[in-house]
């Protein structure tokens, strides 16, 4: 057998070998096992050899195995790094796979029109006011003036809890609650959630958002509604759109107007089009003088003051400014809708 110092030599390449072929942490183990095992490894098996040799020559070769120990250690410690960067888990992760989407949210476009809808009243000096969605039967219909079994009625059905309770079917009432706690100048918008007895089809669903508005104050005629509607349909829909004012009727306002606007879609100029059926209008929203009675309900003097409301379905608003076919489409929760109308 060669003397223990060439030995050490050989361990040496041999384990230089052998470090090339490790291509897993189980080959790395066995190499540690084999070289460094404190019982049975090779170079526990030298340090047990060095009491075979003569005593002035232990101190040298003792040396050389410790060194040579250092080395192998410091080699597979390396090596193991290298494995852990490039492999971790590497069997449980198929990069092939697309990745997780974070869906994002979105301000739902009704919200959106409904702001842009405020912030314009806003800019005319209105406040926002809003109230219960339940509501008494004297705040939806008697102090608006529609009396017990009146066919009026008919048009604004919708569901009672009990006798007197029910889910209101437009904020009116919450104008109502407003003229009862504050004298005026009132200027005032109430957006929010609505409920009528419909049948859902294209254009109707039976709940729905509205936006309402009421100004009450000495002196105010039609004249003001027309102006301030005018500016706010101008602002919203553009400088250019085109406007009437058509007579109707509600209980609580008199006289009455449906507001349309030119049809955005054909602009008058088809008599087949989908959109407005050939008449080049769509109604956008109804307004009036505020009836002498609602005053007296609430304890206005209507010889002292005059005022005017408006309502609109922001619904209607919303599809026809974003010629939307389908009212659905705002209530799927379908995000690659909703996402369309975010400002980016
Ligand atoms: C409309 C149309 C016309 C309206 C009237 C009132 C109140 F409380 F002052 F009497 N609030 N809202 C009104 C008037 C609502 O919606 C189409």
């Amino acid at each position: 057998m060669e003397p223990l110092v060439q030995r050490i030599d050989i361990l040496r390449r041999t384990f230089d070998e052998a470090c090339r072929g490790i291509a897993d942490i189980k080959v790395l183990q066995d190499l540690r096992n084999k070289f460094l095992s404190r019982k049975r490894g090779y170079l526990a098996q030298l340090l047990e050899e060095l009491k075979s040799l003569p005593v002035s020559e232990r101190p040298e070769a003792g040396g050389r195995i410790n060194v040579l120990k250092d080395y192998i250690q410091s080699r597979l410690d390396e090596a193991e790094r290298t494995l852990a960067a490039t492999t971790t888990a590497s069997p449980r992760i198929d990069l092939s796979l697309p990745g997780r989407t974070r869906l994002w949210g979105a301000p739902h476009p009704l919200m959106l029109v409904t702001q842009e809808i405020e912030a314009i009243f806003l800019s005319m000096g209105f406040a926002i006011e809003e109230g219960p969605e339940i509501e008494t039967d004297y705040y939806n219909f008697e102090a608006l003036n529609f009396p017990p079994h009146h066919p009026a009625r008919d048009d604004w059905d919708t569901l009672y809890t009990t006798d007197n309770l029910l889910l209101r079917t437009h904020t009116s009432p919450v104008q109502i609650r407003v003229m009862e706690r504050r004298k005026p100048p009132i200027r005032i918008i109430c957006p929010g959630r609505v409920f009528r007895h419909e049948t859902p089809d294209a254009t109707h669903l039976p709940m729905f958002y509205q936006v309402e508005g009421l100004v009450v104050d000495e002196g105010i005629t039609f004249a003001n509604l027309k102006g301030t509607l005018e500016y706010f349909l101008k602002t919203f829909f553009g400088e250019k759109v085109k406007i009437r004012f058509r007579p109707s009727f509600f209980p609580f306002t008199e006289p009455s107007a449906e507001v349309d606007i030119e049809c955005l879609v054909c602009g008058g100029g088809d008599a087949q089009c989908r959109v407005c059926g050939g008449t080049g209008w769509k109604e956008i929203l109804g307004a009036g003088m505020v009836d002498p009675q609602v005053f007296k309900n609430v304890n206005i003097d209507p010889e002292r003051y005059a005022g005017w409301a408006f309502g609109l379905g922001v619904e209607r608003v919303a599809m026809i400014s974003h010629q939307l076919p389908e009212i659905k489409s705002f209530y799927e929760n379908d995000l690659r809708f909703i996402r369309q109308f975010m400002i980016k």
